[in-house]
């Protein structure tokens, strides 16, 4: 194994403390001698999971693990009919141990931490980074320091990464300020840097797409709909389903198809233009804050695996992300947090367009858990309604018309109170 500019393809050892490429600056890769590893976990009779791919990962001690992936693939009706396909399936990433997929990522990279004998790891964030930075580093018996952006990380993230015991720090600009500021850290202390530029980190998430493979019994969907922020996870999927194809596993690569918000879209503009490198964005602005981030550093790897699996990109306004959410809350049972509903309001915007087919295989990736930011829910859906211990006032609400706040669509409400 060792570390590949994507770029000019110089090689580093998987034992330098390296995020880029030192001749070129280009993004790294790790690469295996696939001659020499042991595909047997399609034979295996064991519940996916992040470990159950070991071989195809790249630590080689004890992992610390807190039992992450193996997360649900459900298959959802009453959304597919609501869209106008046939064939809809939900990876729910929310069922990570901290509420989101970025656990994959960090059992691998917090894991090549200790490998790599470094004792404090860190990373900017958006806000499920740094709560999934946390509980690795509590796990490991280590020190975690998270840089956060200024009053918009959801507040079930930022409780998270506080209760683990990471060095919470929040500094007065964007993302994009955050991960600067974390990357001349890393430079100038010894600490390992676990943003989606390591690309250790991106190993565990590669899994994604191993499971989606192994739940749909060997076989790959047509088509894979995520969100897309710093753009490492679509990177990282992607690497997994070539990986699997190089193996003879699947067939085909599901075409990758990444969805940003309209107020944070450069990946979905340089697609637009038909081109490789983005234009970063100064003042991102989505009420999905996990991908409010103006400047991906996974861009080159992104577009590459959108161009190269035939897939796309879209956006999506935040009311186009708060219908999708509540869709996905209301047909199926799935809590997201914004971001991730990202992935239905793009898949329904692309069947809309034509641009995706009905007849189409799909699997939407939902990348974090609704109690994430339970203050968007309060927002979007209202408080709930407060009357007295009184069973009149409690009639007199139940048959009130406007009532979204009971969690039932006003329209169904209204009927159900005439059928009474
Ligand atoms: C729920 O936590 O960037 O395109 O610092 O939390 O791989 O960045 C979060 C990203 C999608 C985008 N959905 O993934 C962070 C951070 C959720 C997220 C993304 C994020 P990438």
């Amino acid at each position: 194994m060792f570390l590949e500019c994507i770029e000019c393809k110089a090689e580093y050892s998987d034992t330098e403390i390296i995020y880029t490429c030192q001749r070129c600056g280009g993004l790294l890769d790790v690469i295996y001698d696939y001659s020499k590893i042991d595909l047997s976990f399609q034979k295996l009779n064991q519940p996916p999971s992040v470990w159950k791919y070991a071989s195809l990962l790249p630590v080689k001690r004890e992992p610390i693990s807190i039992k992450e992936g193996g997360t649900p693939l459900y298959k959802c009706g009453r959304l597919a009919k609501q869209i106008g396909i046939h064939e809809l399936y939900v990876k729910h990433e929310g069922l990570n141990p901290t509420g989101s997929f970025k656990d994959r990522g960090m059992t691998v990279g917090v894991s090549k931490a200790l490998e790599l004998g470094m004792k404090t790891v860190a990373c900017a964030s958006t806000g499920n980074t740094s709560a999934s930075l946390a509980i690795y580093a509590a796990k490991a018996g280590i020190s975690a320091v998270v840089l956060l952006p200024e009053g918009k990380v959801a507040m079930g993230k930022v409780a998270q990464a506080l209760m683990h015991g990471a060095k919470v720090i929040t500094i007065r600009g964007n993302f994009d300020d955050a991960f600067r500021l974390v990357r001349e850290l890393c430079e100038q202390r010894d600490f390992y840097l676990l943003n989606s530029i390591n690309p250790f980190r991106l190993e565990g998430q590669k899994t994604i797409g191993f499971e989606i493979i192994d739940q749909l019994g060997w076989k790959s969907p047509d088509r894979v709909v995520l969100p897309v922020g710093n753009a490492g996870n679509i990177s990282a999927i992607y690497k997994g389903f070539s990986e699997f194809k190089g193996f003879d596993i699947i067939d085909e690569i599901p075409r990758m198809t990444g969805i940003q918000s309209e107020g944070a879209c450069p990946i979905f503009n340089a697609f637009k233009r038909g081109d490789t490198k983005i234009v970063p964005e100064k003042n991102p602005e989505t009420v999905a804050s996990a991908i409010r981030i103006g400047d991906p550093v996974n861009a080159p790897k992104a577009l590459r695996a959108i161009y190269d699996s035939k897939g796309t990109a879209e956006k999506v306004s935040d009311e186009e992300i708060i219908e999708a959410q509540k869709s996905l809350a209301r047909l199926e049972g799935i809590g997201v947090e914004p971001a991730s509903a990202a992935s239905i309001a793009g898949l329904k915007k692309l069947v809309e367009k034509g641009v995706i087919q009905p007849d189409e295989r799909v699997v939407c990736i939902t990348t974090g858990h609704l109690l994430k930011d339970p203050e968007e829910v309060i927002g979007v859906c209202g408080k709930p309604i407060e009357v007295e211990a009184d069973i009149d006032a409690i009639r007199a609400v139940i048959s009130y018309e406007g009532s979204e706040s009971l969690g039932v669509a006003p329209m169904m409400l209204q009927k159900v109170c005439k059928d009474r």
